[in-house]
């Protein structure tokens, strides 16, 4: 046995299937997680001392690549004043005024610990301040595990073939209601069903947890316009295209302004951070100011918020990066585009800038139905290979790939030759 396959074992006697984050265990290929004991640069080594080629990077925050010289050194030193105070600190005031002095739609932001609560307590401040209850969601994304948020869900939902999760009440997902992505019929639909009660739309502004799905032409548009037209407000949850498609996330890079924001990954740098963020009159609901009650102990923790604030800087400070970003994703979804054509494989590829994935399914896939038509059989095969031949990828069909500026054209040839390999 492996290192991996005994350390997989005695977990799962002792955390629920072994993990402490569903998508880990590998339940969708069916052998035993590689354990990982470190990372560097777009590299990662298992317990065995198996090295690969990393395209999880936790989920995307190690955007810079693993172990950046700048981050580490800035969370080791700010562990020399102590790890958390529960009390107001200068770097969480630096930290906010980074990001609202440099992203125009966000007046003010309130950090928390993970996605989740972002998501979370960004409905929550817009059902405050609209006074209204329902939510439009679609189906195929992921907004974390809150749960209103649990309905068709993408990301480890979507892995586990449950549609739903167990545990949540009726009570908590009657005002969550669920249009398909890209069809901005089904969004006015159901805006004219619940005419006057939709608090607001949230989206992912590029789909990324049905394996990657871009938004249609004038999609997000139709959105912003049915919004206003509906005195609903629109949130980009940007947990995983904040900071990644620009500094100012999928809202520049697709030019459009929503009301609120959701932030996590990037902006923690691989530390427990989320963040939610917008307009002033709807943040100044939030407490203690205002009548939204939302509260953490270790929201803005300081050392969070040191490694953080330094990957914001950094990348602010070296727009090159996107540019960057932006060729090694041509370099490597066009170049997987090529190995499917020279093999007259029609697997579909999706991709924006540094996130993508390929789909085994014929069909384009432009939205949960069509993702879901995906032989995730054949992506768990593939999955196995791949990790033989030293690639570590999301082990699910329903996740993207992450390219850092650590990936190099020399990297990315070397997952090209092992694709072809493995196709
Ligand atoms: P967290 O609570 O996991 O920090 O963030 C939830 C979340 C919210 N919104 C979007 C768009 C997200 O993608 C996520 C989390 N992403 C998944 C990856 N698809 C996290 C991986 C995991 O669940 O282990």
């Amino acid at each position: 046995m492996t290192k991996s396959e005994k350390l997989f074992e005695r977990a799962v006697k002792r955390i629920p299937g072994g993990v402490n984050s569903p998508v880990r265990a590998y339940g969708a290929i069916g052998e035993a997680p590689r354990f990982i004991e470190r990372a560097d640069g777009c590299y990662i080594y298992d317990v065995d001392g198996n090295c690969y080629i990393d395209y999880i990077d936790s989920w995307g925050p190690m955007i810079l690549g693993h172990n950046f010289p700048e981050i580490r050194e800035s969370v080791v030193k700010a562990c020399e004043n102590g790890l958390s105070f529960g009390c107001a600190t200068e770097i969480e005031v630096e930290m906010a005024e980074f990001i609202c002095e440099r992203i125009p739609h966000i007046d003010m932001i309130r950090m928390v610990n993970s996605g989740t609560e972002a998501v979370m307590s960004a409905v929550r401040a817009a059902r405050g301040f609209t006074g209204r209850n329902k939510i439009i969601k679609f189906a195929g994304c992921y907004h974390g595990h809150s749960d209103a948020m649990l309905v068709s869900a993408g990301s480890g939902v979507m892995t586990s073939g449950v549609p739903d999760s167990a545990g949540v009440p009726a009570g908590c997902t009657q005002d969550t209601m669920t249009a398909v992505y890209n069809d901005l019929k089904s969004v006015r639909t159901l805006m004219e069903q619940a005419a006057g009660e939709v608090a607001a739309v949230i989206v992912e502004p590029v789909g990324a947890n049905m394996g990657v799905v871009p938004p249609a032409e004038g999609f997000l548009e139709g959105l912003r316009t049915l919004c206003d037209e509906n005195g609903a407000l629109l949130i980009f949850d940007e947990v995983i295209t904040g900071f990644r498609l620009a500094f100012g996330g999928a809202a520049e890079y697709f030019g459009i302004c929503p009301d609120l924001v959701t932030y996590g990954k990037i902006i923690g740098a691989g530390m427990p951070v989320g963040a939610y963020g917008g307009r002033r009159e709807i943040m100044e609901m939030v407490s203690p100011v205002g009548k939204v009650y939302q509260a953490g102990t270790l929201s803005g923790n300081p050392i969070a918020m040191a490694a953080g604030l330094t990957q914001l800087k950094y990348l602010y400070s070296h727009p090159e990066v996107y540019t960057n970003l932006s060729e090694k994703g041509r370099l490597l979804y066009g170049g997987i585009r090529d190995i499917l054509k020279e093999k007259g494989i029609p697997y579909q590829v999706n991709a924006v800038e540094s996130l993508g994935c390929m789909f085994f399914t014929h069909q384009p896939v432009v939205d949960y139905t069509s993702a879901k038509t995906s032989d995730t059989k054949a992506f768990a095969e593939y999955f196995k290979v791949m990790l033989k031949n030293g690639i570590h990828m999301a082990p699910s069909q329903f996740e993207a790939m992450f390219l850092s500026n650590a990936h190099t054209e020399k990297v990315i040839g070397e997952t090209l030759e092992a694709m072809k390999k493995c196709l």
